[in-house]
């Protein structure tokens, strides 16, 4: 980059730091009252942080493509630190053979015969919490739930599963830059990144799994058996740390908010539109980038080609342009509907069906059971270079 406009807003922010990692809400401010549109120096990228322009670059998938990568890095500048994914990392016409392999996977008939196993484990789970009055709504809870049922839907080996948070966090933490996060995840990653390559293997997945059902796509010619691994790989990046950030934040959101507990314990059906409002309100991915293919104009500020561009999603959510003056206050009957912590267009997660079963009854037995979430002491902050959340959330439960 030569010269930048000169309407453009530059900041010294770093969104990478740990404290803003931590709690990005002061920064996101900053970033939307700047301007429709900024650049961060310390990255040289541009950066946009309101609904409207965080919402038309990701239905604007022809300007700002994925296939150089949805980090920080510009795999036409880097060699990747894994074999791009064929969803995440390209854009159509591939993508969309791969997407709509992916989606006839997770098809609607599919996700519903989860259903009823998903729904025994979480009355289970929640009957034991509930009974053992204190727990951990991260360790005990977000964790363990999707750690149980979305590997047995994918048909992975036992053996092993111990290593899909860790990939998850490595996954999350390479989209930003190569700071001290990004090395810890590095540190031992070798072993983790060999188990998960030898699940994606047909002879690893048992028959009838989602896994499974990606090779038998490969038979049927709607991609090649080399992409199926990867496809594999994809459920196991992007369907694991996502759904347990997603299920923590929302307990976190409602124990701090016992008013809104209360409402959803009135009514259980709320549960899918409180995980949508949980999502918006805190959201586990909180960042995504895309680089321009060409110059792109927005707000009227022009963007040259083979730039970075850094999406806060996260800031997008609580915009008060598009949410209103209470845009920080959780409120389950609020219309969430539009915010973009699933992404939009194209790319929007292809996986949710399952992240809103998962939640949905998660939420419903844990709203069934118990009167309160008190909590026992302050929630502790986990620190990735894109994922939002807590690594310790201590809850004293009253049974109902
Ligand atoms: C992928 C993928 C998709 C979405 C998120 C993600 C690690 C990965 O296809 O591998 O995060």
């Amino acid at each position: 980059m030569s010269a930048l406009p000169s309407a453009i807003e530059v900041l010294d922010i770093d969104p990478f730091t740990d404290e803003n990692l931590a709690d990005p809400y002061p920064m996101h401010e900053r970033l939307r009252e700047a301007g429709p549109v900024v650049y961060l120096e310390r990255y040289r990228v541009w950066a946009m942080a309101r609904h409207a322009e965080v919402y038309a670059s990701l239905t604007d998938h022809d300007t700002f493509c994925s296939s150089r990568g949805a980090g920080l890095s510009d795999f036409h500048k880097e060699k990747p630190w894994r074999p791009p994914s064929l969803l995440l990392e390209a854009d159509p016409p591939a993508h969309t053979v791969a997407r709509g392999a992916m989606g006839r996977v997770i098809s609607a008939s599919t996700v519903r015969g989860f259903r009823e196993t998903f729904r025994a484990e979480a009355e289970e789970l929640a009957d034991k919490l509930v009974a053992l009055r204190r727990f951990d709504a991260i360790t005990d809870l977000a964790e363990r739930y999707p750690l149980k049922v979305f590997p047995d839907a994918v048909g992975l080996p036992e053996e092993g599963r111990e290593n899909l948070l860790p990939y998850g966090a490595l996954a999350f933490n390479a989209f930003g830059p190569h700071n001290h996060l990004l090395e810890r995840a590095l540190a031992g990653a070798a072993p983790v990144q060999r188990w998960i390559q030898d699940s994606c293997r047909r002879d690893a997945l048992a028959p009838g799994g989602l896994g499974s059902k990606l090779w038998d796509a490969a038979d049927r010619g709607e991609i090649t058996h080399e992409q199926a691994p990867l496809l594999v790989r994809s459920l196991l990046s992007a369907g694991v740390d996502t759904t347990v950030h997603g299920i923590g934040n929302t307990i976190q959101a409602l124990s701090a908010n016992p008013d809104q507990w209360a409402r959803l314990r009135e009514n259980p059906a709320l549960a899918r539109f409180a995980f949508d409002e949980a999502l918006r309100y805190e959201s586990p991915v909180q960042t995504f980038f895309r680089t321009t293919t060409r110059e792109a104009e927005v707000a009227g500020i022009g963007i040259p080609e083979g730039e970075k561009v850094l999406l806060f999603l996260g800031a997008a959510n609580r915009d008060p342009r598009k949410w209103g003056p209470d845009a920080d206050r959780l409120d389950i009957t609020r219309k969430a509907t539009g915010h973009v912590a699933f992404g939009m267009g194209i790319h929007q997660c292809v996986g949710q069906p399952i992240a809103r079963l998962e939640a949905e009854l998660v939420l419903t037995a844990l709203a069934e059971r118990a009167a309160r979430l008190e909590p026992t002491a302050e929630p502790v902050p986990t620190l990735n270079n894109t994922l939002k959340g807590w690594s310790r959330v201590p809850l004293l439960t009253h049974p109902a």
